[in-house]
Formats: structure tokens, sequence, C-alpha cells
């Protein structure tokens, strides 16, 4: 019989609210999938990708059992105690020999579940782990620094109701990342009062909804940012009132940003002067701007200046704390740590900058690949295949043979698992109460814990109790600490709560290790499949107690009622009016601030150095990772999820197929720096001449139906490289890797 079932998309951070109808001979199959209306940031939105989950819970490549690694390279099947037992005395031995800080923790969630991360904070602090990091150290870290000096906090855009919407290397239309990407594009586009501004080489779908659509060369957004904040000074188009009220370091600035010649500037980036001052004007002239930059900026050069100048167009147009414009929304549990770390942490090999805890993704390998006695000798990894997606793979695959131990969590037997000497296998999102921090919205912020959907297999374990049995067997979990929890429990949870929180301010040891603590107790109360909820009820009560006014105002007269809430479904959690952002600025002394010297030094290097010049070894800019319809990072294994552009197409411009000699449809040869592959070339109206682009998420292989593996399309990271990125924040240059590109002859 089939069910229908409510629960949310997992391929982006959207996660769109969606009902799904299990059925099919076993029970487990998704039959059909639609989005729920009743979901209050949804609202019954979804895109194509959510109709195709089945790939992701029924794929062939599932692993149900624990595997330990042969000294031949294959794998073999052990028992959880088996597994548990010798990871925790490895990792006991590594952490006696070489100190906790030399295992390394690498992920924690992806698009879809942040709760892993969440458990696995209490083992980082009982082993003493220092050093980590996950996808986001290869895109926001640039941005997340900014916002820190800037705001002491994080901001978004209000697309919903902004007058003109800008998106800097964003196309929501494919991407999404904004609430109904899609209805929101066009009724942006349908209404005559508002504006749409797309920074992008590439006439993508969502540029061709826009009202302005500059197209610099890749690489270049530094460029024509700070041509465009200097036309705000020049034309004197900035908000005096809002930068005397609310910002710090206007005067200093006003001298860094008139030294800016305009029209070299826009020489560097091949932009218009005329389109780039009539979008400069639409901003300074809109009620409310909201901006999304995105991997187009943070996956190239100079993208924490770009970040930087992106932000000062919108604070100097007093674009901040107003429907339509930028806002801090609450967190229930932060995403990202925001404010500015007292000391500046730094790696311990390369010594390169660590922003919000999180080590360059690119500087990783070369702190393995070394004899250094600082290097990382093992690796935590959960939820993540960085072995595909970060900065050249084969570096990856070289540094995790190296490490003394690499423990995998995963649903699947990935290309980074294949490299591990533990593979231990988990309940798929759909099997587990999961939820992700990735709560943007607006004033009224939604959050979802979505039940389970279906029971797990037998041999797989949630992370929450791979974390426990962890800690157990290590015996670095309070044995005393847990009973006295139970027995208060026991009593009424009012006296869980006192005691919890006692025990949480006498003990930082405590405090660290209680995820864990909270799913070993209040887990074993909840609902079959809920255990992992557990340690949202902490988090309910610290919102409920550091903003009680946002929470009522949403309906939740305290913690434990919001607590409850949670439990329900998908709710929004705080209500708030816009000007509650002021409140949430951290910095010193509550203003913007605009004077960021590590910022300023860096666009006088820019205008120092001029334009950039093409290296004549590698003529193209290949954008790396491009979103299409039929991506979703690695989250599907299936390539039968895709219904076009199976092998994933190489899209290059008319003019350079034409000086090449490339047909569409014909293979052709990029060649760069790290690697050379063959690929199906589409020749596209929308690339602009010098860019050529790939999809992301290709490029990994599955077992056809004889359990041979098969390859389908390019992998981008075997072409990138860790040396192309970013001085100040160590992201990576994915968007414009420098290439070149020939037709294949056929002999
Ligand atoms: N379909 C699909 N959607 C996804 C994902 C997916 O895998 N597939 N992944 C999700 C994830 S993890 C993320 S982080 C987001 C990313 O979302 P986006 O950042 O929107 O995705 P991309 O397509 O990688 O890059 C955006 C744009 O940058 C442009 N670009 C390239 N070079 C430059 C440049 O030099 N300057 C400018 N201004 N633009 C440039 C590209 O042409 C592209 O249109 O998408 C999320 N959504
Ligand atoms: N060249 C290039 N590289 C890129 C990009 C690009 O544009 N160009 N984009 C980058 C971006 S923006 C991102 S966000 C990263 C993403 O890269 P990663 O963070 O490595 O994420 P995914 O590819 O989404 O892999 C997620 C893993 O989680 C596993 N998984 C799924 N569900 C569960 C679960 O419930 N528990 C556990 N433990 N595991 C689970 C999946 O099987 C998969 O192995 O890729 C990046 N890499
Ligand atoms: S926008 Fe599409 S991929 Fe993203 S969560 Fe919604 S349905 Fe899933
Ligand atoms: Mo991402």
């Amino acid at each position: 019989m089939s069910e229908w079932h409510r629960s949310a998309c997992i391929l982006c951070e959207s996660n769109c609210g969606i009902e799904i109808k299990i059925g099919g001979e076993d029970g487990r199959t998704f039959e059909r999938i639609r989005g729920d209306k009743a979901h209050p940031g949804s609202k019954g939105y979804t895109c194509e990708k959510a109709l195709r989950l089945d790939h992701y819970q029924n794929s062939r490549d599932r692993i149900t059992s624990p595997l330990r690694r042969r000294p031949d390279g294959t794998f073999e099947e052990v028992d959880w105690d088996t597994a548990i037992g010798e990871i925790a005395a490895r990792l006991t031995d590594i952490r006696d020999d070489h100190g906790g800080d030399k295992i390394f923790y690498f992920g924690g969630g992806g698009q879809g579940n942040h709760l892993p991360g969440i458990y696995a904070s209490a083992t980082r602090r009982a082993l003493g782990i220092r050093y980590r990091s996950n996808a986001l150290a290869q895109e926001k870290t640039g941005e997340i620094w900014v916002n820190s000096v800037m705001f002491g906090n994080y901001v978004r855009g209000d697309f919903e109701h902004c007058e003109t919407a800008v998106f800097i290397g964003k196309n929501p239309w494919q991407s999404h990342g904004i609430p109904e990407a899609r209805r929101t594009l066009k009724a942006i586009a349908a209404d005559p009062d508002r504006k749409m501004i797309v920074i992008d080489p590439r006439l993508t779908k969502t540029a061709e909804l826009a009202d302005i659509h500059l197209r610099p060369r890749p690489g270049t957004d530094a460029y024509l940012l700070a041509a465009m904040a200097a036309i705000l000074i020049e034309e004197n188009l900035v908000d005096h009132d809002f930068i005397a009220g609310h910002t710090t370091g206007w005067l200093e600035l006003i001298p860094h940003l008139a030294g800016v010649d305009v029209e070299e500037m826009l020489q560097g980036s091949g932009v218009a002067e005329a389109e780039a001052r009539e979008a400069t004007r639409v901003i300074a002239g809109s009620e409310s701007v909201a901006v999304f930059e995105d991997l187009g900026v943070q996956m190239n050069r100079h993208s924490t200046l770009s970040s930087f100048l992106e932000k000062l167009i919108w604070v100097l147009t007093g674009n901040f704390a107003k429907s339509g414009a930028q806002n801090i929304p609450t967190a229930l549990i932060p995403l990202t740590a925001t404010g500015l770390a007292k000391r500046e942490m730094r790696t311990p090999v390369a010594g390169e900058r660590i922003i919000s805890g999180l080590v360059p993704a690119a500087t990783i390998t070369e702190e393995i690949l070394t004899d250094h006695p600082d290097r990382y000798r093992a690796m935590l990894i959960e939820s993540a295949n960085p072995a595909h997606s970060m900065p050249d793979s084969a570096s990856w695959r070289q540094a995790l043979d190296q490490l003394d131990l690499v423990v995998v969590v995963d649903i699947a037997m990935t290309e980074t698992a294949r490299h591990a000497d533990y593979v231990l296998p988990t309940s798929t999102q759909y099997e587990k109460a999961e939820a992700t921090t990735f709560t943007f919205e607006f004033p009224d912020n939604v959050f979802y814990l979505r039940p389970p959907v279906l029971d797990p297999p037998d041999g797989v374990l949630a992370e929450p109790e791979i974390h426990a049995r962890l800690l157990e067997a290590m015996g670095l979990l309070d044995g005393d600490a847990i009973g006295s929890l139970n027995e208060s429990l026991n009593e009424s949870g009012e006296e869980f709560g006192m005691n919890f929180l006692s025990m949480v301010n006498s003990s930082p040891d405590f405090a660290g290790m209680s995820p864990v603590a909270l799913y070993r107790t209040l887990g074993r109360k909840m609902p079959q499949g809920m255990e992992s909820a557990a340690v949202l009820w902490g988090a309910a009560h610290r919102l409920a107690m550091s903003n009680p006014g946002a929470v009522q105002k949403a309906g939740h007269d305290d913690g434990e009622k919001l607590f409850e809430a949670i439990l329900s479904g998908p709710v929004v959690f705080t209500s708030e009016e816009a000007s509650a952002s002021w409140g949430r600025v951290r910095t010193q002394d509550g203003n913007i601030n605009l004077l960021v010297p590590e910022m300023l030094d860096e666009l006088a290097a820019l205008i120092e150095a001029g334009a950039p010049q093409p290296d004549p070894d590698y003529p193209l800019a290949l954008s790396a990772g491009e979103r299409r319809s039929f991506t979703a990072n690695t989250i599907f294994r299936d390539p039968e999820w895709r219904k076009k552009d199976a092998e994933g197409a190489l899209r290059v411009s008319p003019g350079d197929a034409g000086r090449l000699g490339l047909r569409d449809g014909q293979l052709g040869l990029v060649t760069t720096k790290a690697g050379k592959v063959e690929v199906v070339v589409e020749v596209s109206e929308t690339m602009l001449d010098g860019h050529i682009s790939l999809p992301n998420g290709h490029g990994v292989d599955y077992p056809d139906g004889d359990g041979d593996r098969r390859l389908t399309g390019t992998s981008t990271n075997e072409l990138t490289s860790i040396e192309d990125r970013d001085d100040f924040a160590g992201t990576p240059w994915h968007k414009s890797v420098p290439a070149r590109l020939e037709p294949v002859t056929v002999e």
C-alpha cells in the first residue's frame, strides 16, 4: 500500500518541504514526490530535481555493514563492535603519540543534514581535535570574514520584498538558495516597478530575466565592483543620513575609493562604462536592494576583496535592516561562527588563516603531504566527499593514503570512502530525524526537523549513535553524569533541565560533550527514529532565553513550547521586525564598520596590478563546476537520475568554437596545469568568448546491473590545483581555471 509522508528535499540549501508517496514491492520506493503546500517556508514550491530523490534513497552504492580495509586495499565486512573498538583504540593511540590536534575532522553535513556535525562536536572536544573543515571553506569563508569585520554577524538579502535584486556570480534559476527561487525571479521580472541586475559572464537563465546584465570577463569582478563603489562616490549617490547614523569609518574610506580610476578598472573587467554607471544608479535609486554573491565570485580571483566591495555598495546606499534589503536572521543553531575570534587562528603547517574555525579547504592536503612534525595524522570524514569535491583530487587521494588512519561515515561507497581504513555506514536522511541550519528566512524564520519516513536497514547506525559509541569505547563519556541526568529525567522534565544546566555551567568539559549527553539521556525518551532530535532541546531553550520576544511573537511561550513545536513539523521559530537586525550587529560600537584595512590594502594592490593579462599557454578561463538542471553535488551517484546532459557537456562560445575548429557534439580536449580530459562540446550562445564551462557533480562512478563500475562525465577537480586560491581566505579559483581547448582528432 502506498502512503504519503511529509519531509524535505536534501539537494540544495532551500530544503523545500515535500510529500513522498512510498510504495513499490518492498514498500521502500519513492513512487511520487510533490511540494508540501503546508510548509511555511517553501509553500508547495519545488524544482524538478526533488522528484528524483528515489535515486538517493534506493542507490545501488549503499553500504550496510562497517567495512575495514585489508592490507591489499580491498575491504572486508566487520561487525560494529569490532569497528568501533578498533577505531577507538587507534584514535586513542594517535592522540597519545602525537596529540589530539593531529586528528582532523572534515564534513559534518551536506545540503540536507546538519545534525551529524553537532554531535561530532562532542567527539572533537573529547579527543582534543582542533583543526577541522568542510565545504564552506572553499566558498563562503571570505564572505564570512568580511561579514564578521563589518557586521559581527552573517547577513542575508530579502528577495521576496526587494525593489531591486542583484545577483553576482549567482544563478538562482538553477541553483536556488532563495525562497521559491523561480517564482520570486519571475515575480520581479514581471513587475515594472522592480528591477533585476545580474553580474555574470554567462547569459544564464537568471540573466535572461534581468533588466541589466553586466558581463565581466571571468575572474574580474573585483575590478567591476571597485568601479561601481567609486561611481557611488563620484556621482554622490550614497545615502548620507544612513552613513552618518549607522556606520564607522566613512571619512577615512573616501580617499581609498576616490582614488579608483573608474575607466581603468572597467577596462580590467571588460564591462562598458555606461552599463556599470546605469547599474550603480539603479542600486542607489531603489527603495530597497537585496544582493546575493555566490560561487562565481567566491570561487574566483580576489574573492574576499569582491565580498568587501559588494557589501560596501549596498551599505553605502543604506540597504540594511529593512524589508527587502539585507538583514541578520536569527538562528536556532548558527551555521557559522560569527563575530571575530579573539585571537586569529592559523593552520599548523602552512600558517594559513582559519576563518569561522575552518581550515581553508585548499590547504589541507599540503599539511598532510609533508614531513613537518605538526602535520595532520588522521582524519574523520563525515557526510562529505572531499576526494571528489575539494580542489585537486589527486592530492586528496595521495593525502588520504598517507594518513595513519582515515574513518569515513557515509551512506555510500564514495571516491573518499575508497581511501578509508574504516567505512561506517549510516542511515539515509529519510531513515532518521534530520534538519539543517540553513535557516535564513526573515522576518519569519523557519526550522524543519523532518521525522524519518522509512526504517533504516539492519547494519547501519545514525551518526549520533556512532559518536556516542565511539566516546564510550574511548572512555571519554562521563558515565556518572549520564546516570545522574537519567535519574533526574525519571523525576521530571524540570528536574532534568536544572540538572543539565548546572552541569553545563559548572564543567566546560561536560558542556563540550553535551550533545552526546543529551542524546544518551533525553534521546532515549524520544519516539523511535527521533532520538537525534535531542540536541535541539538545548538549542530551543538557548534561543528562547536569548531572544524571548522573537520566539514569543512566533507563538512559542518558552523554550519547552518551542521544542514541542519543533517536534511537530516545520515551524516558524522566530518572528520580528526588520529593525531587529540592528540588535545583532556585533561590532565594537554597534555601527557597521566600513574601514577594513586588509581589504583596502588588497584594493590598492589590485589598482597597482592593473588589468589582468591572459596566459598564452592557457588562454581560456574554465568554470569548473557550473550548476545545471541535472547537477546536485555528489548526493546522487546514479547517473540515471539525469534526464538530459548525461555526460555533462563543456559549453563553449560560438566564437571560440569557430576559432578552435570545434563543432557541437564533437569531442574536445581540455588541458589545465593539473590535468587533461576529453569532453563533449556544446557550442552555446550563452558563453562569452574566452570562457568555457563544465558542470559540477559529474564524474562519479556507479555499478551497472552487472556490478561493473562505470564512470560518467568529468570530475572537475581532476583539473583544479590547490595553489590557485585566494591570498586572504584560501578559497579556490574554480570559476576561472586557466585552460586550453583543442579538438580531439580521431585517427
Ligand atoms: N542544480 C543545482 N543547484 C545547486 C547545487 C547543485 O549542485 N546543482 N549546489 C548547491 C550549492 S552547494 C551551492 S554552493 C550553490 C551555488 O550556486 P551558484 O553560485 O549560483 O552556482 P554556479 O553555477 O556554480 O555559479 C554561479 C554563476 O557564476 C558564474 N560565473 C563564473 N565565473 C564568473 C565570474 O568571474 N564572475 C561572475 N560574476 N560570475 C561568474 C557562472 O556563469 C554561474 O552562472 O548551488 C546550490 N544549488
Ligand atoms: N571544482 C569544483 N568543485 C566543487 C564545486 C564547484 O563548483 N567546482 N562546488 C563545491 C561546493 S559549493 C560544495 S557545497 C561541495 C560539496 O561537496 P561535499 O561537501 O563533499 O558534498 P557532497 O558532494 O554533497 O557529498 C555529500 C556526501 O554525503 C553523503 N551523505 C548523504 N546523506 C548522508 C547522511 O545522512 N549521512 C552521512 N554521513 N553522509 C551522507 C553522500 O553520499 C556524499 O558522499 O562541492 C564543491 N566542489
Ligand atoms: S530548490 Fe529544488 S533542489 Fe533545492 S531544495 Fe527545493 S526542490 Fe530541492
Ligand atoms: Mo556549496
